[in-house]
């Protein structure tokens, strides 16, 4: 958005109280928790939107990035216990319960590079049956196999079990996994760091600590992530916040964080009593407030997945720059009754991104522009 018409939309404003955020966003000032709290209290929808705009046209331009990639889910079988997750079983015996075998996920692998994918985007139960060795297999073969795919896989739960089975430190599992062609981690079970959500909705999950913990062992190893928010369920505007405050102060650290994905909570067939999807004004200022807050991290991305493909549009104009991707095959959502397609055409990724008024740039997982659609 150029500077006129922002100017223009913050004299439409309609929450003066707003008015010293602006200030310090206009003059590249970090916002502070209770600027963070403010925002999401705020109803000044466009005005806040209009901000994160600004700071994602001044990080990014108008480039809005998409990127052809599989999801695989190599099994649901899962040794924790959350209760916002309707994807795993911790019963074997369970009729939704799965495992794949190497070849099975070969196939899958061998299906996306021939769809023109460059990233395949690996996570999965915790299988109490299978040892490191099986997922550092995994990894070895897809890359003997397909060395041009960039595996990004693991999220720091995983990484945390890998370590609890194999004895090993978080520094040698992610080593071993790098040197079996790991390229990067996945941002996925962060939920909500606060340990009185946590509590109800992921008790036996690694806390904040060490999801942080493994991210900054990863980026020091010269692993980039991405990194999440589960919202939408119990948590209140402050947790949210303070979510957010402590990835910052982590990527202050490191810098390895390429981009954060406000995941919208899908609420069914798990055992979290709320029966609610969320809304749009929630999922929009969400994004905004995310970009606004996280002043230190490149990209914010829309997951059309979790919060449609609309709503996922619309968020190009509220502060993201990224869609996610093709995707192929989505599970995690979808068995938690997402109302999204469970994969996107490239095609459709482009007119979605061109509608908003952005330039579609196919990206890879570093985000190293593949093609531009101008
Ligand atoms: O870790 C589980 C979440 C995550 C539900 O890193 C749920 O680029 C909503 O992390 N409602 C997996 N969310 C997905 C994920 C992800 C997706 C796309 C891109 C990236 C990235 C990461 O989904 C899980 C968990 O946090 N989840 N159950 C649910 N009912």
């Amino acid at each position: 958005m150029e500077t006129l018409t922002l100017d223009r939309a913050l004299s439409l404003s309609t929450d003066k109280s707003l008015n010293p955020i602006i200030d310090k966003v206009l003059n590249s000032e970090r916002l502070s928790f209770e600027d963070g709290v403010k925002l999401f209290k705020s109803n000044d929808l466009l005005t806040i939107g209009a901000l994160a705009n600004y700071i994602t046209e001044r990080k990014n331009g108008k480039y809005a990035y998409f990127v052809i990639n599989r999801q695989i889910n190599p099994t649901n079988i899962c040794a924790l216990d959350c209760s916002f997750c309707a994807f795993a079983t911790m019963d074997k015996n369970d009729p939704k319960a799965y495992e794949m075998t190497y070849e099975e996920i070969l196939q899958k692998v061998d299906y996306a590079v021939k769809n023109g994918a460059s990233e395949v985007h690996i996570v999965g139960g915790l299988h109490p049956d299978w040892g490191f060795d099986v997922y550092l297999k995994m990894v070895s073969l897809i890359k003997e196999n397909y060395p041009q795919i960039h595996i990004k896989a693991f999220t720091a739960v995983e990484i945390d079990y890998f370590s609890k089975i194999s004895g090993l430190s978080y520094e040698e599992v992610l080593k071993k996994l790098k040197d079996a062609g790991l390229g990067s981690l996945p941002g996925g079970g962060a939920e909500i760091f606060a340990p009185r959500v946590r509590r109800v909705i992921a008790p036996s999950k690694i806390g904040w600590q060490k999801y942080l913990q493994i991210h900054k062992t990863a980026h020091k190893l010269g692993l980039h992530s991405t990194t999440t928010m589960l919202y939408g369920h119990i948590e209140t505007y402050e947790e949210r916040v303070d979510h957010m405050v402590k990835i910052r102060e982590a990527q202050d650290e490191t810098g390895g964080f390429l981009c954060f994905i406000p995941l919208a909570y899908q609420p069914e067939n798990n055992d979290l009593n709320i029966t609610d999807h969320t809304h749009g004004v929630d999922d929009l200022k969400t994004i905004a407030v995310a970009r606004l807050m996280l002043d230190n991290i490149p990209h914010i991305k829309a997951y059309w997945v979790m919060v449609g493909e609309k709503i996922a549009q619309v968020g190009l104009n509220f502060g993201a720059d990224d869609m996610d991707g093709t995707v192929m095959e989505e599970k995690i959502a979808h068995f938690a009754g997402a109302k999204s397609p469970t994969q996107q055409q490239k095609e459709k990724l482009i007119r979605l991104i061109k509608e908003a008024g952005k330039i579609p740039v196919e990206r890879d997982t570093l985000y190293n522009k593949v093609k531009v659609y101008e």
